[in-house]
């Protein structure tokens, strides 16, 4: 069987890296995504995910998980935990629970305290200044601060054909206390079927869900679509249902494997970067265009978009 690995934006690079070394060696799917969304939870600068992550308007950092085993369709997820440094070791565990496997807030704290899960004060001074920042350019204005999305998701396909799907996120910056987005509701930031295939989402929670749209393209998958096919036709018909009953739509990004090893991908805005790794491809990271005519387009960033990235990302941030 052939592996692979799909996830959305350059920061999971460094993640299916050394994950995808695993899965050469024939390591399991699940251990590979967990060590993937880790690695870009801990990760600092990577500032919507895990340590480092966006506050909320009250600038705490609530953080949502989720992870789907795609052999038993078992799920589990956080919604809104606080001062815990793994999100997604806590939804991996509670994803072998037959109860009770999807905890939010408080409840999600006090579970991950009792199974021994590592505390941390997750807010960063660099996050921080991004509050602060984000604040006096939008709310002090009487300005909307909710733009730009960057949740996590993965799928990963192994050698013995186990497929799982992840995501983490502190979700939409300024969000209010208690808002949980689509990452970790399945069907909508993530679904995995290891009959098929899977596919994650990042962009605007509130939309994404009204089109259950990582559980659309793996049904569309399921039909007989390659994943790539899948991507277009799901986000093309909720980019442009929402647009006509609502007037717009919010970001839709979406990422998707199957079962072969074949991959996907969809966005209705400029500038996705997904990275991707396989038996027969070198972890890449790629840049899309925004779809036109119901197709997207991408291709592999170049020397100069990476160092910009690293440029911006490490950024001292200014403000008057
Ligand atoms: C959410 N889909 O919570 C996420 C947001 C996102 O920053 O992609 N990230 O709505």
């Amino acid at each position: 069987m052939k592996w692979a690995m799909i996830a959305t934006w350059r920061m999971a690079v460094e993640g299916i890296t050394e994950a995808g070394k695993d899965l050469s060696e024939g390591g399991f799917a699940g251990d590979a995504i967990e060590k993937a969304i880790k690695t870009v939870e801990d990760f600092p600068f990577y500032k919507s995910v895990g340590y480092g992550g966006l506050p909320n308007e009250n600038c705490e950092v609530e953080l949502d998980a989720a992870y789907m085993d795609g052999d038993t369709l078992s799920i589990g997820a956080v919604g809104g935990i606080r001062d815990f440094s793994n999100p997604i070791s806590i939804a991996r565990k509670l994803s072998y629970e037959r109860f009770n496997c999807f905890l939010v807030g408080a409840g999600a704290e006090s579970y991950a305290h009792k199974e021994g899960f590592e505390r941390k004060n997750m807010l960063t001074d660099r996050a921080k200044l991004h509050y602060k920042k984000k604040y006096k350019e939008t709310v002090e204005k009487g300005l909307s601060p909710y733009n730009g999305h960057d949740t996590v998701g993965m799928i990963a396909v192994d050698k013995n054909g186990k497929m799982v799907a992840g995501t983490s996120t502190s979700g939409l910056f300024m969000k209010r206390r208690g808002r949980v987005g689509d990452s970790p509701i399945s069907g909508s930031g993530f679904y995995c079927d290891s009959e098929v295939g899977g596919a994650s989402a990042t962009g605007l929670g509130e939309d994404l869900m009204k089109g259950c749209i990582s559980y659309e393209i793996v049904r569309l998958m399921k039909e007989g679509m390659h994943p790539q096919e899948a991507c277009d036709k799901a986000v093309q018909e909720l980019n442009d249902k929402l647009a006509r009953k609502r007037g717009k739509a919010g970001d839709l990004s979406l990422v998707a494997l199957n079962n072969k090893g074949e991959w996907g991908v969809a966005t209705n805005i400029e500038g996705f970067s997904f990275s991707v790794v396989s038996e027969t491809e070198e972890p890449t990271v790629y840049v899309c265009k925004k779809q036109e005519n119901g197709k997207t387009s991408y291709e592999k960033a170049s020397e100069e978009w990476l160092q910009a990235y690293l440029n911006r990302i490490h950024e001292p941030i200014t403000f008057d």
